[in-house]
Formats: structure tokens, C-alpha cells, sequence
């Protein structure tokens, strides 16, 4: 816009801001800092401050509604805050900041930043419920992945939308409802912010008999979604899943001793009376009551020690 003051045009807009934060999330509410931009050496003249649930582009900018009040912009550099107050908890929200000059040129727009106004996921919440889970993503399968937290002391199948793309190693936010299949918890219409890229953690190491742990009848602490290591001989063999026994005492019912492992399609089945090292989600499969399983990913993580 061209607004002739003290003989110049003004053309220029303020910068944008890079560093637009989410500071704190308190119950309905959520606190963003920034740095004020400069706007030719000055401060900017307002802050246009928008809230969306469903992203921001420049053409859909203007028809996100403008959060109020926001502060004065302070001189470049400063950084500034704003408690935005009203949200939902359960839904998610992005915020996307612009400025103006006093010759009414906007700003580009600043990095957006996401907020999850639901509750960290444990195993008290109820089926239905809105939940919040962070973690490193151990394995990919076909629409689910698997994430736990940093330090491994849990972990949840996190359902993938269509086009979400994740390696192993991937950190995340995850947001979504939970919901159970085959006895196992799970996000479901999630939405995925990448935080960045890790290592994928070393296996917990735990007997055959702790893998899913009490919610299915097994010992120790809650481990589903884990990836853990057990090993032991092969007390049943078939295309689809074995069995591994390491001694360790498991739910009665089952087709064969110790604890059931899952094969992905191509990876064969070691015979009966091997010896077998696996690594894989602490997870399980379909039955009634659905039976405590290991998930293994690829066939690296079956390691065949001996054949009998
Ligand atoms: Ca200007």
C-alpha cells in the first residue's frame, strides 16, 4: 500500500516472525511469545494474531478469525506475549502471526505453531477420550505406528491418516481418540506433528511372560507398545506367528508354552526346537481374550541362534 508520509511511499512491510512459540498450555487456555519484528528500524504499528484448526495459507489467512487483545508491538527484538483463552480441550489449534506498518503493509506470515488442548495419554483414559501421547516412533506398519516415550516407560499404537509418512526414529506429538483393538490401545483419527529425527531406542530386554503385561493377564508393568527383546525356544511353528518359550510362566489357553510372535508376510517360520532371539512391539493379537503378542518388523528381527 502506498501512503504518502513525509514525502516517501511506504512499501515496505514489517519482517516476519520466525520464532512464534507455544510457551504453555494451561486447561482452555494457551500462552504464545515471540520476538517483535522490525519494521524499517522501528517497531511494527499492530500485530494481527489468527487462530485456525485446520492449518493457514496465505489465501486462507484472511477468513481465520483474529485473536483479541493482542499487545502493542514492542521494538525489534523484544519478546512479547499473549494468553489466548476460550479454546476446547480436545481440539487442536494452530496460531499464525502477522504485523502491519502504519502504512498498512502486512507481514509475511510468521511460522505456525500448533497446540493440543488435550491431556497427556495414560492408561486411565477413558475409550473415546481426546489424548495426547509424545515419543520416538519404534516401527511402521501398514496405517499404525508405534511410539514410545523417550524413556521407554511406555508406549501406544498411533493410527497413521492417509499420506502421513513416518520413519522409525521419527520424534512426534500425536493427538487423537483413543480407542482398542484386540485388547490394545490405540490413537485413532490422529493428527501427527513431526518434532524432529532420533536413533530408534534399544529393545527392553523382559521375559515372555511380561510382554503386554496385567491388561492381559501377564506380569510386570504395562509394556504394550514397547519394543522390547525376548528369547527362547520355538514351541510352535506356523506361517503367521511362533511361539517362544523362555521358561517363564504365561496365560493358560494358548496354542502352545510362552508367548506369541507375529510374522510379517515373507519372513519364515524357524521349526519347533530352535532357539530364537526376536525383537518387536510388546503388542498383541486377535482371540478371545485377545493374547498378548510380539509384533517383530522386518526379518532382521528374528534372529534364529539354533535349529534343532
Ligand atoms: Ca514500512
Amino acid at each position: 500500500m502506498c501512503i504518502r508520509d513525509r514525502g516517501f511511499c511506504d512499501t515496505t512491510p514489517p519482517d516476519g516472525v520466525p520464532d512464534l512459540a507455544v510457551d504453555m498450555e494451561a486447561g482452555t487456555s494457551v500462552t504464545l511469545s515471540w520476538s517483535a519484528p522490525d519494521s524499517e528500524g522501528q517497531a511494527a504499528f499492530a500485530y494481527d494474531l489468527r487462530v485456525s484448526e485446520d492449518g493457514f495459507s496465505y489465501s486462507s489467512w484472511a477468513s481465520k478469525p483474529s485473536v483479541s487483545p493482542v499487545p502493542v508491538p514492542g521494538l525489534p527484538g523484544v519478546r512479547q506475549t499473549v494468553t489466548v483463552s476460550g479454546l476446547v480441550p480436545g481440539r487442536y489449534y494452530w496460531f499464525c502471526l502477522r504485523s502491519v506498518d502504519s502504512a498498512g503493509n502486512l507481514s509475511n506470515m510468521s511460522n505456525l505453531v500448533w497446540s493440543g488442548m488435550a491431556s497427556a495419554y495414560s492408561p486411565a483414559t477413558p475409550v473415546g477420550g481426546r489424548a495426547r501421547f509424545s515419543g520416538i516412533v519404534t516401527a511402521v506398519f501398514s496405517g499404525l505406528a508405534y511410539v514410545q516415550r523417550v524413556d521407554r516407560s511406555g508406549g501406544l499404537a498411533v493410527e497413521l491418516a492417509t499420506g502421513d509418512i513416518l520413519l522409525p526414529g521419527a520424534l512426534v506429538d500425536a493427538m487423537g481418540d483413543v480407542a482398542e483393538a484386540n485388547g490394545e490401545r490405540r490413537l485413532a483419527n490422529t493428527f501427527i506433528l513431526p518434532l524432529g529425527q532420533s536413533d530408534v531406542p534399544s529393545p527392553l530386554v523382559m521375559r515372555a511372560s511380561s510382554v503386554g503385561g496385567p491388561a492381559f493377564g501377564q506380569q510386570g508393568c504395562m509394556s504394550t507398545g514397547l519394543l522390547v527383546r525376548v528369547a527362547g525356544r520355538v514351541s510352535y511353528s506356523s506361517s503367521e506367528f511362533i511361539y517362544v518359550d523362555d521358561g517363564s510362566a504365561c496365560p493358560p489357553g494358548q496354542v502352545a508354552s510362552g508367548v506369541r510372535v507375529l510374522l510379517p508376510s515373507g519372513v519364515a517360520a524357524p521349526a519347533v526346537g530352535s532357539w530364537v532371539d526376536v525383537t518387536g512391539i510388546s503388542s498383541s493379537a486377535p482371540g478371545t481374550p485377545a493374547v498378548p503378542a510380539v509384533r517383530i518388523r522386518d526379518a532382521g528381527d528374528l534372529q534364529v541362534i539354533s535349529t534343532p
